[in-house]
């Protein structure tokens, strides 16, 4: 039996997700943020010395990171629906695509969250300009700029194809929900970015998804622009 240990509000979500399309049976355990700090609570590190979500148990095994936990699942679940046929196309993009979304796209996400903590953090009145120009110069030099640069790409990718990896979902997709999800809160994607706006709003009417959404409990993300 596989047990997912969800983290509320986390990208334990997508795996929950990803469970139900597979239709393999599985059972969730939660777990709470810690109100104070939003971090995970001890009992996760109990199940990986990291202590994030998602993690997942299969029997003896202990499978941890999104990526390796899709990979592991579709691997040895699918029955070839979420995984393109090996040597195509739509395979590299499956493998880009899955490793883009925490290699490349989630940093961003968070140095966000990072800086609006900053800014908004409790602080002597007299270092609140120092760090709020600190906050400005990582924005303007490189946060602002690069951020922009990802979501072009995204929303330019998907302005010619249904799905990230072409005509047909794919676990890919799955783990790319979080991404966007994670950049709805910090950016209006419905003015800027249509493409992706009418991608999530796709993905939110899929059966899956919203039996995901009914197990997993509550699912809102912290913003942070
Ligand atoms: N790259 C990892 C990131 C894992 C991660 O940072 N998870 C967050 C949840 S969204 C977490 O556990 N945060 C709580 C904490 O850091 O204490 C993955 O995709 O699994």
């Amino acid at each position: 039996m596989i047990t997912l240990h969800h983290l509320e509000n986390s990208r334990s979500q997508r795996i929950l997700w990803l469970l139900e399309e597979l239709g393999v049976e599985y059972e969730i355990r939660q777990y709470s943020r810690d109100t104070k700090t939003n971090l995970a609570p001890a009992e996760l590190l109990a199940i990986h010395p990291l202590g994030k979500a998602p993690v997942i148990t299969d029997g003896d095994l202990t499978v941890a990171e999104s990526g390796a936990i899709t990979e592991y699942l579709v691997n040895k679940y699918d029955d070839g629906r979420l995984l393109p046929a090996e040597g195509t196309p739509e395979r590299l993009a499956y493998t880009y695509w899955l490793h883009y979304a925490e290699g490349s796209f989630m940093p961003l996400m968070i140095i966000s969250l990072i800086m609006h903590r900053i800014e908004t953090a409790p602080m002597p009145f007299f270092v609140k300009p120092i760090a709020k120009g600190i906050v400005a110069k990582v924005r303007a030099g490189y946060l602002g700029t690069n951020t922009k640069l990802h979501l072009d790409y995204m929303d330019s990718e998907l302005a010619g194809s249904s799905w990230f990896c072409g005509d047909t979902m794919t676990a890919a997709d799955i783990q790319m929900s979080f991404a966007l999800e994670a950049a709805e809160v910090r950016t209006n994607l419905e003015s800027e970015y249509s493409n992706l706006a009418a991608y999530l709003k796709k993905i939110r009417a899929l059966p899956a998804y919203q039996a995901g959404i009914r197990k997993g409990g509550p699912y809102a993300l912290m913003g942070g622009k």
